[in-house]
């Protein structure tokens, strides 16, 4: 299938070399070199994005948008097949080729806080080069994707219906998940008040979604556009707290690994704030700190969901895989919720500094 997709792209199959690259849970990816060139190749993930090309369009309509109103912005957008298709699709199976872009690199974990500031920075960018842009105009890839009170009821149903085995071994997770259910209700009240401006978010901040330079470190731009859809700034700022701060990742089973970095929390406030400070309310900007509990809270139920509802969603490697990954989290959101009073200190001196 592979050799049928890079021909329709017009590239000589038998001349590519494809490995497999990357690590994403959802899409499946490789780095195809031939002839000097390099290129991304991408198979979508069709039970979780079942409508491509509402991606499709919504990457096109961006570009266009951005051709005209930002023309420097490195917007990353797939390459169309030799009939000017913007995925391949075959007998379900979907996919879509990008250019690499020539001297960038990607990394899985935050080792200085540098690097989450030039993170932090490109996706403020992001948010602010689209700000004028009508989020009305954009498809919904997932709908209700950071909905934090639908993922609360998915937790509660899935304890309503998950078997008894599972919900004894999960007890302590269960315990703790639903003595945070706070950040649900603030995430409620917020909602109902209005409070958060719909914006174009990109819903998914990790760490190897930024591309940075290879000589300099500094950013280029950001990629994994399927998520991109109106939303609200908490969803991408939460996620690099939820990525950056602690140098263990989700997947870290030796929680004592699991730590939160104030620099690191520094250098994402810093970043985010120097794109999008004029942009934000002041109510916006009171909910930074917040952030984290909404997006770290939200895996941590997701896991935990798809643990009891025996990972119909997340690709798991043993029984107990997301059920690990939940109490990760967990321990994640535990050991933030903590530093929230040094969070506050570290914000006001920086804010004291600038002035
Ligand atoms: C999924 O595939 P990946 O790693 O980019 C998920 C994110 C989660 C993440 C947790 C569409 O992202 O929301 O935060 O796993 N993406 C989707 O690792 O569900
Ligand atoms: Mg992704």
């Amino acid at each position: 299938m592979i050799e049928e997709v890079l021909t329709a792209y017009g590239l000589n199959a038998e001349k590519c070399e494809v490995a497999a690259f990357g690590n994403g849970l959802i899409n499946k990816t490789w780095k195809v070199s031939t002839n000097g060139k390099r290129y991304i190749l991408q198979k979508v993930n069709t039970n979780v994005f079942q409508f491509p090309q509402l991606i499709a369009e919504n990457t096109l309509m961006l570009k266009d948008y951005l051709d005209r109103i930002a023309p420097q912005y490195l917007f990353i957008a797939p390459l169309k097949t030799i009939t000017e298709a913007t995925l391949f699709e075959k007998d379900g199976a979907v996919y879509r080729l990008f250019p690499f872009v020539p001297n960038s690199f990607t990394i899985d974990t935050v080792t200085e806080s540098q690097q989450a500031y030039h993170a932090a920075k490109q996706f403020g960018k992001f948010t602010r080069v689209l700000e004028a842009y009508h989020t009305e105009n954009l498809n919904v890839t997932i709908p209700d994707f950071h909905n934090l009170s639908l993922r609360e009821r998915q937790f509660f149903d899935a304890l309503k219906n998950a078997n008894p085995q599972k919900l004894s071994t999960a007890k302590a997770e269960i315990e703790s998940a639903n003595n945070f259910l706070w950040i649900a209700k603030q995430y409620e009240e917020l909602i109902a008040e209005q409070k958060l401006k719909t914006r174009v978010i990109h819903h998914d901040t990790k760490i190897n979604n930024v591309l940075l330079n290879i000589n300099t470190g500094l950013g280029i731009g950001v990629i994994d556009l399927d998520t991109v859809m109106p939303g609200y700034f908490i969803s991408d700022v939460g996620d690099m707290m939820r990525t950056y701060l602690s140098p263990a990742n989700e997947e870290e089973t030796l929680f004592d690994k699991i730590i939160v970095r104030a620099d690191v929390f520094l250098a994402i406030y810093k970043g985010y704030m120097e794109e999008m400070r004029r942009s934000l309310t002041h109510t916006e900007m009171q909910l930074f700190i917040y952030s984290g509990q909404f997006m770290i809270y939200m895996q941590a139920l997701r896991f935990l969901t798809d643990y009891l509802n025996n990972d119909i969603y997340y690709p798991v490697f043993h029984p107990e895989h997301n059920l690990m990954r939940a109490k990760n989290q967990l321990v994640l959101l535990t050991k933030y919720t903590k530093s929230v009073a040094n969070f506050e200190q570290v914000i006001s001196d920086y804010e004291h500094e600038l002035k």
